[in-house]
């Protein structure tokens, strides 16, 4: 068979096994919620192999570009003005710093280099010196990721005229639970800035959090509203609630560790063209507990010792976790090498398949 037309084959097969769908239904999703452990792993784990390197994970590294002092009232937050935490405030970094930092993320391996600030949305005043972080760090040869809250139209071009890749912007929680957790911007704002994020033309990465009291439908109801988008996001952040003393949530009971492990696997199986992000709430993980994140189809971390304001693993630490499992970090391809990567991924797992099968036949 051709190049081409073995591509068309395993990409035929690869429509077949696994379709985009943008009409999940809410029972749809609970009943891959409630699964056997094992087959939900099982599915994850097959429909992951379908479209990426299972031992490969992307590494992207954070950092808050100004700090605290948040006008909006988001209940999980260690950074909003009417939470009662101990933050230490900053104010908008100067973009040399930013760039120092971006350049170790790289030296570590770091992919993308992902800045976040505390704002409701960004003024027009910050605009030039968020752009400015933008360009440079573009002329360090890394992927970039901005979450400032909500955009304009307007906002979102300028963004991506700099050379903006990503902007993350999540959707926290299900419609139904949202008013539990943030009053002060609607769902429906946050549809919008998708929205103006996609319009622009860059990638965008929307998941949530867990883990905040909330109800097993309402996880299955995030995941719907993320796959349900008119694109689904490439990029989908599960993070696990840090608790922080002094906000509303800071004794709300744990997450069984398993639901976590599900949501993960859920996401991989509806939206599995996207990377799945194990995001916050690493440093309260096991390894074990990660792996079965990985194995459920969890394929992006945070890397480095800090999140925004709150802890996350040493590297160190994750890298010798990356060596007991096998894994790679993944490198930053162009679009030919993507789809180059993608079919020879496909075609080895494929052929891991066959000896499987001829294994145990
Ligand atoms: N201020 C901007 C906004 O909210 O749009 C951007 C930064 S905000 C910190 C980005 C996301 O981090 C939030 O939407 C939330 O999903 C996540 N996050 C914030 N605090 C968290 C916590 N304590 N535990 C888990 N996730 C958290
Ligand atoms: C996302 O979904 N998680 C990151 C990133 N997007 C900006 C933020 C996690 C924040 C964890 C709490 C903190 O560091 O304050
Ligand atoms: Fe502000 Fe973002 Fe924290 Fe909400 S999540 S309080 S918008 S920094």
């Amino acid at each position: 068979m051709s190049l081409s037309a073995e591509s068309a084959a395993v990409n035929q097969a690869t429509i077949e096994k696994s379709p985009i769908r943008h009409n999940w239904t809410l029972a749809e999703v609970e009943a891959l919620f409630a699964m056997p452990f094992n087959d939900l792993m099982f599915e994850a784990q097959t429909v992951h192999r379908q479209h990426f390197n299972a031992n490969e994970v992307q590494v992207s590294t954070l950092l808050s570009i100004k700090t605290g002092a948040c006008p909006e009232d988001c209940k999980y937050c260690s950074q909003s003005a009417r939470n009662k935490t101990n933050l230490e405030k900053e104010r908008l970094l100067e973009v040399e710093k930013v760039l120092e930092a971006a350049e170790k993320a790289k030296a570590m391996g770091s992919t993308r280099f992902c800045m976040g600030a505390a704002w409701r949305n960004p003024k027009e005043r910050d605009m030039p010196v968020v752009l400015d972080m933008i360009k440079g760090v573009k002329a360090l040869g890394m992927e970039s990721c901005m979450t400032l809250g909500m955009l304009s139209e307007q906002q979102a071009e300028q963004l991506q005229e700099a050379g903006l890749d990503y902007y993350n912007h999540n959707l926290d929680t299900s419609p139904e639970h949202y008013n539990q957790i943030i009053t002060t911007r609607t769902y429906q704002d946050r549809l919008d800035t998708i929205d103006h994020v996609r319009s622009a033309g860059m990638k965008v990465c929307s998941g949530g959090i867990v883990g905040l009291g909330e109800k097993a439908i309402d996880r299955a109801s995030l995941l719907a509203q993320l796959a349900n988008l008119p694109q689904q996001p490439e990029s989908v952040p599960i993070n696990m609630l840090v608790k922080v003393e002094g906000t509303p949530l800071a004794d709300v009971d744990d997450l069984e560790s398993f639901d976590f492990i599900r949501c993960i696997a859920v996401a991989r199986i509806m939206m599995p063209k996207s990377h799945v992000r194990l995001s916050a709430g690493r440093s309260a993980m096991n390894e074990q507990m990660q792996s079965l994140c990985f194995l459920a189809g969890a394929n992006s971390i945070f890397y480095g010792c800090k999140l925004l304001t709150a802890e996350n693993p040493e590297t160190d630490q994750d890298t010798q976790l990356f060596n007991k499992l096998g894994i790679n970090t993944e490198t930053i391809a162009d679009d030919s090498a993507v789809a180059a990567k993608q079919l020879k991924t496909a075609l080895v797992n494929e052929q891991h398949k066959d000896l499987f099968y001829d294994a145990v036949r």
